[in-house]
């Protein structure tokens, strides 16, 4: 593609502007990459339409898989109001779900960094246009678009934050990026109801006569707007290609260099699957996990149990395979646990019949995932354990000796570690 043809005749003071005084962004002429143009923008726009849909959608449900109406521990935003409408029991099926809708949701975000910045490069000379409205439709349409640059900024950032920082906002996180989520997707139905149009006719047409984006004066070119586009997909396929990697194991693994998140190196064997959260992070002390000194207390209608570590590898033992997955993209794959089933607990605390709801709590003392309630779906599901093994090998101490909770399909949240009580049917 060669340069883009001028849009007209260069209005009276942008020439007076260019032999006199240096011209303002709000001039079309301060603007001079001949990039520009309603076909690139419209080309990224169409990408950004898709990816950003698969966002909103996988971030929605990122949320429903934590189960926060179920226990106000689990909420980690609980003034949404009626944007929870569409929550529901997340199910237990297939136990790769989070994995794969939570690992889309952090490796697409990434993945879109250089088409999002190159789309916004790409209208910046709009955003500086005069006058700031023409009419009421049009001063309606620049708010959205201020909320749309605002709250896609704000939403990229929180969350490369919080994936390569953890907890840069304590505790907030989450509420932050929820709300950001719905106040850039109102932003973004309006902006695509407007746009989408235009858009695909551009694409079409590779470009448009009267282009409003194209620079009126130009730049000698220096590569053309398709070479211009493989360099961003470029840019994309190599953060995909260095961030993908956490999703995997062995090699793959190694490869997401842009993931520097997971505590320390787990090492190989049995336990060589990602820590979060170490034992020692966690304030977890070797005294209270010992032989003589831990017990499970379970509660229920038949009053408190108390079990110790023996006592559970008396019980009936199960083996399922099941990864954990985080809700910063990572998981590891299958992992074969051995354990109690969830469901003979409630039984031992007297649910017979369809378990309850559970309640489960940490020896930890602080910290937001010390705790978590479980659906009775998920108790009921066979697979969920109270695992007290890891591939042949009693867990490890950083991962959550003596038992850990582990649910098909849930977020790496629900799994809760150095498991110390479960209260059956109290929510
Ligand atoms: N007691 C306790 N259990 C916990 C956590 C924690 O902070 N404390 N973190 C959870 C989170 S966020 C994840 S993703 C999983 C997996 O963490 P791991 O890799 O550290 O085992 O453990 C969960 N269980
Ligand atoms: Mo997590």
């Amino acid at each position: 593609m060669g340069r883009a043809p001028c849009a007209g005749p260069v209005p009276a003071y942008g020439r007076h502007m260019r032999d006199h005084a240096p011209p303002l962004p709000t001039s079309p002429g301060f603007w001079r990459s001949p990039l520009r143009g309603t076909w690139f923008t419209a080309v990224l726009g169409l990408v950004l339409l898709v990816g950003i849909t698969v966002l909103f959608v996988t971030g929605l449900l990122s949320y429903a898989a934590y189960n926060p109406n179920l226990s106000p521990v689990n909420d980690k935003t609980p003034d949404k109001g009626v944007l929870g409408f569409y929550l529901f029991a997340w199910p237990t099926s297939p136990s790769w779900l989070y994995r794969l809708t939570q690992g889309v949701h952090v490796t697409l975000g990434i993945t879109l960094i250089p088409v999002l910045l190159a789309k916004l490069w790409s209208v910046v000379p709009r955003l500086f246009a005069l006058p700031p409205a023409r009419s009421l439709t049009h001063a309606l349409e620049r708010i959205s678009l201020l909320l749309l640059v605002g709250g896609v900024l704000f939403e990229f950032v929180t969350g490369v934050l919080n994936i390569q920082l953890d907890y840069v906002f304590p505790g907030s996180f989450y509420p932050l990026h929820f709300y950001g989520a719905w106040v850039f997707f109102a932003a973004f139905v309006v902006h695509v109801a407007l746009r989408l149009p235009t858009a695909v006719r551009n694409v079409r047409r590779m470009r448009q006569e009267g282009d409003l984006l194209a620079s009126p004066r130009p730049d000698p070119p220096t590569v053309s707007r398709r070479g211009a586009l493989w360099l961003v997909g470029g840019g994309s396929l190599l953060l995909f290609a260095t961030s993908a990697g956490r999703s995997f194991d062995g090699v793959v693994r190694e490869t997401a260099l842009l993931t520097p998140h997971g505590g320390s190196d787990p090492g190989s064997g049995p336990g060589g699957f990602q820590i979060n959260k170490t034992a020692r992070y966690a304030g977890i002390d070797a005294a209270e996990t010992g032989e003589e000194t831990w017990r499970l207390v379970l509660t229920g209608p038949a009053g408190t149990v108390r079990l110790s570590r023996a006592d559970l590898l008396r019980l009936p033992l199960h083996s399922s395979s099941l990864p954990i997955a985080c809700v910063e993209g990572w998981s590891t794959s299958d992992q074969w646990w051995r354990g109690v089933r969830l469901r003979d607990l409630a039984a031992l605390a007297g649910h017979h019949g369809d378990p309850p709801d559970v309640f489960v709590e940490s020896l930890q003392r602080h910290g937001a995932f010390r705790h978590a309630a479980l659906r009775a779906n998920q108790v009921a599901d066979p697979r969920s354990l109270l695992a007290l093994q890891v591939n042949g090998e009693d867990l490890g101490p950083d991962h959550g000796y003596p038992a850990r909770v582990i649910v098909p399909a849930a977020p790496g949240v629900l799994n809760t570690k150095w498991v110390a009580r479960m209260t059956f049917g109290e929510l």
